[in-house]
């Protein structure tokens, strides 16, 4: 099974991001038979806030296929030290949060991501309207094989 690890700052959206894409899998992809409640590592905020920390997201990269780096759009800064993306063995995709609140700054998101070496594309969500959701959702069943593996 295909498992991704979240990355982000607190309050980046990674819990709800999580629960957005399992919550649709649970409804409209029920016949997958694809665990998503363990196809998430959702490590806390402080893990990338706190340097002390990074060798935990580190060890848990070990554990997955790739690893999803979010930034959130409305933060006029970023937790992600530069080239932070090369300590990584796995593939890394920037997801930009929050692109449904009025003080988004998307074009700012993409400066702090690829600061951190992730390249594009990137993928601007909001779990509030859903903008931005099936492209990821795509992605988690290309991971999974569709449910057929
Ligand atoms: N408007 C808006 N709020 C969001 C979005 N994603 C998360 N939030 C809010 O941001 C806060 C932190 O989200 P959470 O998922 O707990 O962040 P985490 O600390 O990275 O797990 C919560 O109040 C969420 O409702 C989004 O796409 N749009
Ligand atoms: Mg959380």
């Amino acid at each position: 099974m295909g498992r991704i690890l979240l990355i982000g700052g607190i309050g980046a959206g990674k819990t709800s991001l999580k629960q957005m894409l399992m919550d649709e899998q649970l409804s409209y992809q029920k016949t997958q038979m694809i665990d998503f409640t363990h196809t998430f590592i959702d490590c806390p905020g402080e893990y990338l806030e706190i340097p002390r920390f990074y060798h935990v997201l580190i060890d848990a990269s070990h554990q997955v296929s790739e690893i999803w780096a979010l930034q959130d759009a409305t933060k006029q800064r970023t937790f992600y030290p530069p080239k932070f993306s090369k300590v990584f063995r796995k593939p890394i995709i920037g997801v930009i949060t929050k692109v449904d609140l009025a003080n988004a700054d998307i074009k700012q998101a993409r400066t702090f991501l690829h600061y951190a070496g992730i390249e594009e594309p990137f993928y601007p969500t909001s779990v509030m309207n859903g903008e931005g959701v099936a492209p990821l959702r795509r992605r988690l069943e290309a991971l999974n094989g569709s449910g057929k593996g």
